[in-house]
């Protein structure tokens, strides 16, 4: 690896190809967007001013999202998957080329333990890929492990099993350390099957008790994230279940701890984008993991199955952004994705939800908020709620790809990442994994 670390920013992909990718597509491409140019233009937007903070968007990715994921019932292995961090480093760095907005990889342990992280950081940083929040893992029982985590873990009722958890959460922020990462995230898999198995009050007091030895742990510019989810593994009740008990634990133990948004840990119908309102309005916004979900926890593509939620999500992003820039106050939550890739080829499906994404937040960027208040002010809530349709129904395709194109990635992701055939050349220059039983990872 020596060889490849001191170089800096290679190319997981061919340049030449997307460049010759796009140079198909240019003529067409300037067409478009000078008629969204002057689409904008009547409203009052810029689009140089959308573009560029297109440009700004960040999104990492789960390294557990990489491979091809699984249900329950089976995983489906796909040629030329990666078959470790390296691998999945390179992954991240071919979809960050095309994509331009993928730029840190979401590492989970013990999954993604290695022998030596310096290593790691170095070819990373080769590739122009850093790390986002790093993940905890007391939801499983690993090889060797003394303690079971069968009836939990951070709040378990065993003084050592907790203080087991708890070190694996310490080690998680000193490995999060090495890589250059600045946030923990922990979703707590702890919780009930069945009503009288135990004290509500009393295990979310372990919780706490646990977290705030963890807390301590976090270096000066760390935070740590805390996931809700309201069922699964647990089917009666969890201890994290929603973001009532995340803010509430979040406030307590402190400054650094913050709440993390997955879209599909709510039940349905929530209104997901009030969720978000209120965390950012009392700063309690750490971060997100963006998919998609119709049922519930179903890790699907972000914007596949209700991009509606996706704009709606983002128009308080944005408006909790120009709130907090007003006041000079911080807001800079942690986008994430967490997916799994059951069905279609991961890097594509994270192409794709890129472009979710990012079109969710190009839509947000020209919603027209001056009139929307004007028009909130004076109920007129016909006029009001079309400020948002308008923005909504706006293509604002050439924007996202003019962003992507200035970044040195393509027009076309889908296109350009297939003209590469990087899947098919790892598909012969890598191990291929072996058919695994179920399981989400
Ligand atoms: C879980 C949670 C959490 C966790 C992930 C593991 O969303 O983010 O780290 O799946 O695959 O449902
Ligand atoms: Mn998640
Ligand atoms: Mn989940």
């Amino acid at each position: 690896m020596d060889d490849i670390a001191v170089k800096r920013h290679l190319s997981a992909l061919p340049q030449d190809v997307i460049d010759a990718e796009n140079d198909k597509l240019m003529a067409a491409h300037l067409y478009d967007y000078e008629s969204l140019r002057v689409r904008l233009e009547r409203s009052d937007v810029d689009i140089e001013t959308v573009v560029r903070r297109l440009m700004t968007l960040e999104v990492g990715l789960p390294s557990w999202g990489m491979i091809s994921g699984g249900t329950r019932f089976a995983r489906f292995p796909m040629p030329g998957e990666p078959n470790n961090i390296f691998e999945k480093i390179e992954d991240c760095a071919a979809v960050h080329q095309i994509a331009g907005m993928t730029p840190r990889i979401s590492l989970h342990f013990p999954w993604d333990v290695t022998y030596d992280y310096t290593e790691v950081r170095q070819y990373a940083e080769a590739y122009g890929i850093g790390f986002d929040a790093v993940n905890s893992n007391t939801f499983q029982d690993q090889p060797g492990q003394t303690l079971s985590y069968k009836y939990g873990s951070l709040s378990h009722t065993d003084r050592a099993t907790r203080q087991q958890a708890i070190e694996h959460n310490l080690e998680c922020i000193e490995i999060g350390q090495k890589l250059g990462s600045n946030a923990l995230t922990v979703w707590l898999s702890d919780g009930t099957n069945f009503a009288g198995q135990a004290q509500f009050a009393e295990t979310l007091e372990r919780y706490l008790d646990s977290m705030t030895e963890i807390y301590a742990a976090l270096p000066d510019d760390w935070r740590v994230f805390l996931e809700h989810k309201l069922y699964e593994p647990a089917f009666y009740s969890t201890v994290i279940q929603d973001w009532g008990t995340s803010i509430l634990c979040a406030q307590q133990l402190g400054p650094k701890a913050q709440c993390l948004v997955d879209m599909g840990h709510h039940a349905p119908n929530v209104n997901i984008e009030m969720i978000v309102a209120r965390l950012a309005q009392f700063g309690k916004l750490g971060g997100f993991h963006f998919n998609d979900s119709k049922y519930g926890d179903d890790d699907l593509d972000a914007g596949s199955i209700n991009p509606f939620q996706l704009f709606l999500i983002f128009n308080e992003l944005v408006h909790a952004e120009e709130r907090a820039a007003k006041r000079g106050a911080a807001f800079d939550p942690s986008y994430m994705m967490d997916q799994s890739h059951n069905v279609t080829d991961p890097m594509e499906s994270i192409l794709n939800s890129a472009r979710a994404i990012g079109g969710a937040y190009a839509k947000a960027l020209i919603v027209d908020r001056a009139a929307m208040a004007a028009y909130q002010d004076a109920n007129d809530v016909m006029m009001g709620h079309n400020c948002l349709r308008l923005a909504f129904e706006t293509d604002v395709r050439p924007a996202l790809a003019e962003a992507r194109r200035r970044k040195g990635g393509a027009i076309d992701p889908m296109a350009a990442f297939r003209a590469t055939g990087y899947r098919a050349e790892k598909a012969r220059a890598r191990q291929p994994r072996r058919a695994e039983r179920g399981g989400i990872c």
